[in-house]
């Protein structure tokens, strides 16, 4: 059986540049025979993403433990196909995921220990790329503040939770550096862990085990 793929996460604070990063890097990836695919959460497209984007987009309210127990099992009814592909070898960019779940609702201030319960045993990244930007700054870019959450104060405190949340297997991109540059650094940290990947393969890893 051939290699499984890489599992490679964007996160980040709102309009920090992470669909724009994981599109390249997926072409990128295409473009140099590295089979890749792209999976953006939430995934809208679900029952449960449409009850997510009914929340979003402030159509609907929902309890802050409710949305976020919605946020985990969009994920979850994610995790079979997201094992095929793998299995398959082919290499995931995801666009959030688990990380933001956690740090979004720990900013809305329910408790970290709770907010990590219902994603523990999803299957766990094989790097992040945290896109670092002030919110400040994020705020001069287009379509700031469409939705729920896009508020300065609330994305300041998010941004502290990710930092609180990030081990080793995390690297801070800098995401007010120039769109080319942010995807060669991202381009080279990929290649080098797929060549690592292709010495020494681990297996898939469960989140927070
Ligand atoms: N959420 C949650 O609470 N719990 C969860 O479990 C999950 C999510 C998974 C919707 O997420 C909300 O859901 C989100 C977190 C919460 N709320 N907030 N905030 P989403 O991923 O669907 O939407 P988003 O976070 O708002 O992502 P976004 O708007 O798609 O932003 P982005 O992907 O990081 O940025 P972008 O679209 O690539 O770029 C934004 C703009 O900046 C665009 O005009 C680009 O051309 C420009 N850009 C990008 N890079 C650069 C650079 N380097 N320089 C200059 N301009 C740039």
């Amino acid at each position: 059986m051939g290699r499984r793929g890489l599992f490679i996460l964007f996160e980040g604070c709102d309009r920090s540049g992470k669909t724009t990063q994981s599109t390249r890097l997926v072409e990128a990836l295409n473009e140099s025979g590295v089979k890749a695919k792209l999976v953006k959460f939430p995934d809208r497209s679900t029952a449960i993403g449409k009850m997510i984007d009914g929340y979003l987009t402030q159509k609907t309210q929902l309890d802050d433990h409710a949305i976020h127990l919605l946020f985990s099992a969009n994920r979850w009814e994610a995790m079979g196909q997201m094992r095929a592909d793998l299995e398959s070898g082919t290499t995931l960019v995801v666009d959030r995921y688990a990380f933001s779940g956690v740090a979004f609702s720990a900013a809305k201030r329910l408790g970290l220990k709770w907010c990590k319960a219902p994603d523990v045993g999803l299957i766990a990244p094989d790097h992040v790329f945290f896109l670092d930007i002030h919110p400040d700054d994020a705020a001069k870019r287009p379509g700031y503040g469409e939705e729920l959450y896009e508020k300065s104060q609330l994305q300041l405190e998010v941004r502290a939770k990710f930092f609180t949340i990030m081990d080793k297997s995390w690297t801070v991109i800098d995401a007010l550096k120039d769109v080319d540059q942010i995807h060669s650094q991202i381009m080279t940290l990929t290649k080098r862990d797929l060549e690592r990947h292709e010495e020494d393969p681990t297996p898939i890893g469960k989140l927070w085990i």
